[in-house]
């Protein structure tokens, strides 16, 4: 976190007390510097979980994670924070304290505030204190990963795991072949993609591969990292091991025979199901090495979900911008500049993370400015939104005008008015400048 102007950045990582946790009615209270990871590990023996899990669980803390109402790798199961976020203590610009930190699920008395301070960006607050409904930790955990030739199929295959997973589905991930090389590109991380042929990849080794094409590697435009242009990663949680890995394994094999996956394999222990996890998870930090990020945290609707990167792609090609691949490395483009293009993402949320990394050591050419810059459009023209889950911040304001009609923006503004007069409360995000 960074000054910008004349700004005072607070910590909040001295404030990290849990104040108290009932199993019975599963509520956690806690301050608002606690780190995520940490919260985790508090409940793990109550048996319990967050309701939200991300890459950064490590680093970020929850008063942040609420102020952004950040997303996340549960959110297919557990739902938005506006949900499991019961009560919030928060200072105002003033100084009052405004006590919201109720513990209960249902309390139907008057305007429920603490909803204006989740994913205000702290404009609105300092959140301080924070009471959450917090789920009971899944008997069974199953992780899958499979491999399909066309996006087409992936939108097939995201119907029959809803239809034949139902209620015990707890995530559906994507990740595009070039993410997936990305990953398995870095060494040190020591991952392998499961479904990249058998004899050198310990995982896929010691994984149930559902799939006896496996081995059948050289899908058009794929390579020995990523014989697949797309991957799914399927998590169940559920309270019957047995029952449901059988019905992962019903609906791998069922979709195997309907050459709706090429090939499938199965987690057989935690060790395996976190590695799969890590193919999908490090993918934002993989792409760090490749470039100053242009990050998209877009919503588009499924059917043409994954368009937004072909044609971010495609334009990329048409500008003469050339497109880095892994195995072949940079092809320079007539603009003698390479570009890295990755889509992967929330998919059972339609929540797609678009990433293009550009060279660093010097500004973006026009030809990709260009391009990028028909992104967002196009992504308004498919009803979507401009951000997902990351939020406005400043980089971003200026589309807040381009999801949320003027009279919406005006009320906003109003209440930050009514809350923060003097605008001491993260200046500068957010609110687009005043026509
Ligand atoms: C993720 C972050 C980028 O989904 O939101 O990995
Ligand atoms: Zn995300």
């Amino acid at each position: 976190l960074i000054p910008t102007g004349n700004e005072v950045v607070l910590s909040l990582s001295l404030m990290n007390q849990i104040l108290s946790f009932d199993p019975l009615s599963s509520v956690l209270v806690c301050e608002a510097g606690c780190i995520l990871e940490h919260l985790s590990l508090f409940l793990r023996p109550h048996r319990h979980i967050m309701p939200l899990d991300l890459g950064a669980k490590g680093s970020c803390q929850i008063g942040g994670n609420i102020s952004t109402n950040a997303g996340g790798l549960r959110y297919l199961r557990y739902g938005s924070l506006h949900g499991t976020v019961l009560g919030l203590e928060v200072v105002l610009a003033n100084g009052e304290v405004l006590n919201l930190l109720s513990k209960l699920r249902k309390d139907n008395t008057g305007l429920d505030l603490k909803h204006i301070f989740i994913g205000a960006e702290g404009t609105l607050g300092v959140i301080t204190k924070v009471s959450m409904h917090v789920p009971p930790a899944p008997a069974a955990v199953n992780v899958a990963l499979v491999g399909l030739d066309s996006f087409e199929k992936v939108k097939r295959m995201v119907g029959r795991t809803r239809g034949g997973l139902g209620e015990i589905l707890s995530a559906m991930e994507l990740i595009d072949g070039q993410s997936m090389e990305m990953v398995v590109g870095k060494k040190e991380w020591g991952l392998r993609n499961p479904l990249a042929g058998s004899a050198a990849a310990p995982v896929a080794a010691a994984t149930a591969a559902v799939g006896a094409a496996a081995a059948a590697v050289g899908t058009e435009g794929g390579s020995a990292a990523s014989p697949y242009p797309f991957y799914m990663l399927l998590e169940t949680s559920g309270s019957n091991e047995e029952h449901d890995k059988a019905k992962l394994e019903d609906l791998l094999t069922l979709a195997l025979e309907e050459e709706i996956i090429a090939d499938g394999a199965l987690a057989q222990d935690v060790g395996q199901a976190n590695d799969i996890w890590k193919l999908r998870e490090l993918i934002p930090v993989a792409i760090e090495e490749k470039g100053r990020v242009h990050k998209f945290d877009v919503s588009v609707p499924l059917d043409r979900f994954y368009e937004l990167v072909e044609r971010a792609r495609e334009g990329l090609r048409e500008e003469g911008v050339g497109l880095a691949t892994a195995g072949a490395g940079a092809e320079g483009g007539r603009e003698g500049v390479s570009v890295k293009v990755v889509g992967y993402g929330h998919l059972g949320d339609s929540n797609l993370h678009l990433n293009v990394a550009v060279p660093r050591d010097r500004p973006d050419p026009p030809a990709v400015s260009r391009v990028l810059a028909r992104v967002l459009p196009w992504v308004m023209e498919q009803e979507g939104s401009v951000s997902a889950e990351h939020g406005l911040g400043q980089l971003k304001k200026k589309y807040l005008p381009l999801t949320k009609s003027r009279e919406v923006v005006a009320v906003m503004r109003g209440m930050k008015k009514m809350l923060d007069p003097k605008g001491i409360l993260n200046p500068g995000k957010f609110f687009p400048a005043e026509e």
